[in-house]
This record gives structure tokens, sequence and C-alpha cells, in this order.
């Protein structure tokens, strides 16, 4: 496939070296066959509301990792679902994160294609991952028509919490009217899953999850009781308005980007 000249020859000293870094880790997901054409779309409406985030993780994003801990924490059953952005960006994150917290990786996709699927389970394979679940075709998820219906038996299915990083609208508000809480990392507040999650990261996830991974090894001591506090002083719609305010330039927040 042509365009390999994007993961090469990067200078360590440009001015905007991590993002293009971490584009490079998107197109190479794309020419090992693991990230959708789409999932590159994705990342630049992403990139577009990060840079006016001013690439930074910001306070509200902070408080909302600290819920997403403690619902993990306090979760019966917690499922991490991947698909091909997240798996070609944070493998060894999700990996690890599964770790802790003792619960499945589910590959779990929008754009149809078994390829795909098994691709991403070798990639979560090779970064460590002991367990990783696939779709289904006869286990589904009810209120949910795309291809993200079909769901594993032992993985989403059971899952009374479900992290949905970068997610498409439709699930989210389907595992919410299913009873499920769900976590997602969206840099768009305004989205349908940043709207509809329980607790949504408004933050880039190469940055985000590196501090959520912090935040379960710190509270993973604390008693329910104290994770239960947190999350019942949590208020997701204070944390999209206060990330919208910064996106529209009301709190004087923003950074001076490169
Ligand atoms: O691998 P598949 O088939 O499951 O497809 C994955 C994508 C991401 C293509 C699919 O789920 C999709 O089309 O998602 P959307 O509807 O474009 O939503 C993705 C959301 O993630 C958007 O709101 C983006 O702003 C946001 N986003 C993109 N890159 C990042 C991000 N949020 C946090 N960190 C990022 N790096």
């Amino acid at each position: 496939m042509r365009g390999e000249e994007t993961t090469k020859d990067i200078p360590a000293t440009h001015p905007r070296h991590l993002s293009l870094m971490t584009r490079a880790r998107l197109t190479e997901g794309v020419r090992q066959g693991m990230t959708s054409f789409d999932g590159l779309i994705a990342h630049g409406r992403g990139e577009a509301f990060d840079y006016l985030l001013g690439e930074r993780t910001h306070d509200f994003a902070l408080r909302s990792i600290e819920a997403a801990t403690a619902h993990f924490l306090t979760a019966d059953h917690p499922v991490i679902s991947v698909n091909g952005n997240t798996a070609a960006l944070v493998p060894a994150e999700l990996v690890m994160l599964a770790e802790l917290l003792d619960s499945p990786l589910e590959v779990n996709i929008f754009h149809p294609s078994p390829e795909r699927e098994l691709l991403i389970r070798d990639h979560l394979i090779a970064h460590g991952a002991r367990k990783v679940l696939l779709s289904e075709k006869e286990v589904t998820l009810p209120f949910l028509d795309s291809n993200r219906r079909f769901v594993n038996s032992r993985g989403i299915y059971r899952a009374d919490l479900v992290f949905v990083p970068l997610e498409d609208g439709d699930r989210c508000e389907a595992l919410i009217r299913s009873g499920r809480k769900v976590i997602t990392i969206d840099l768009n507040p305004l989205s349908r899953t940043a709207q509809t999650a329980s607790v949504t990261v408004v933050d880039n996830i190469v940055r985000a999850l590196p501090l959520l991974l912090d935040r379960v090894k710190q509270l993973n001591s604390f008693a329910q009781t104290s994770l239960h506090e947190i999350l019942e002083s949590y208020d997701n719609r204070s944390v999209l308005y206060e990330a919208e305010r910064v996106l529209r330039g009301e709190e004087g927040l923003r950074n001076k980007r490169k």
C-alpha cells in the first residue's frame, strides 16, 4: 500500500512531533488492516477538538477519570471494548487496564470485517493480552441495528459496565437503555456518546489512558464506601458544560498552540 512515508522521518524536534507520531500509529493500523479508513476521518475530527482544547488534560477530565476509576472498581463485570482506532493508538494501555481490573477485552467494531476483528485480537495478544473476546453472531444487544449489536456472551452481554472509548453513538445509547453503565473517552463533548455515557472523559485517549491507569492503581485499595462517595458527587453534565465552554473560548483557558 502507498503512504509508507508517513511513519518514518518525523524529526523528534518537530514542534508537532507527538501529534504526527499519533497519526502515524493510525496510518500504520490501516496498513496492517486493523484500523478502518473511516478511522482516519474519525481521528481528524478528534484532532480538531483537541486543538481547540489546547491539547492538554483539563481539570474536568481529571474529575471524569476519577469517577471512571470508581466505576471500574465498583463494577461486578467491567468489560473493555476495543475498536480499530483504540487498538492502534493505545494497545499496551488497554491490556494493562484489563490486567488491573481482571476484566476481558472484547473486540467490537462498527464497520463489519471479520478479518479486522482477528487482526485487532492478535495485536492485543502481541501486546500481552491474555483474554480477548470476539463477537458471537447469535448473541445480540437489544436496541441496536449496527454490527456493534453482535457481542460476546462472556463479555459485553453479561457486563454491568462497559468501557467504550472513541464510540459512534448508537451503541452507547443501547447499552444505557439496557441498564448498563458506560464509560467513554471522547474529545467531542457534543457527541451522542459523550452526552449519553455515565462518565465522559473529554480528552485525547493517548493522554487520558495513562492517567486512568495511574488512578486505578492509586484507588485500588480504597474502601467501596469511598468509591461510592466519589460516584455520588460526580456530575457528567457539568463536565460536558465546562468542556464546551473551553471549546467556545468562553473560559480563557485555551493554551498557546503550536
Ligand atoms: O474500528 P471501527 O469499525 O469500530 O470504527 C471506529 C471508529 C472510531 C471509526 C467509529 O467508531 C466511528 O466512526 O466513530 P465516530 O462516530 O467518528 O466517533 C469517534 C469519536 O471519537 C468522535 O467524537 C471523535 O471526536 C473522537 N475521537 C477521535 N479521536 C480521538 C477521539 N477522542 C479521544 N481521543 C482521540 N484520539
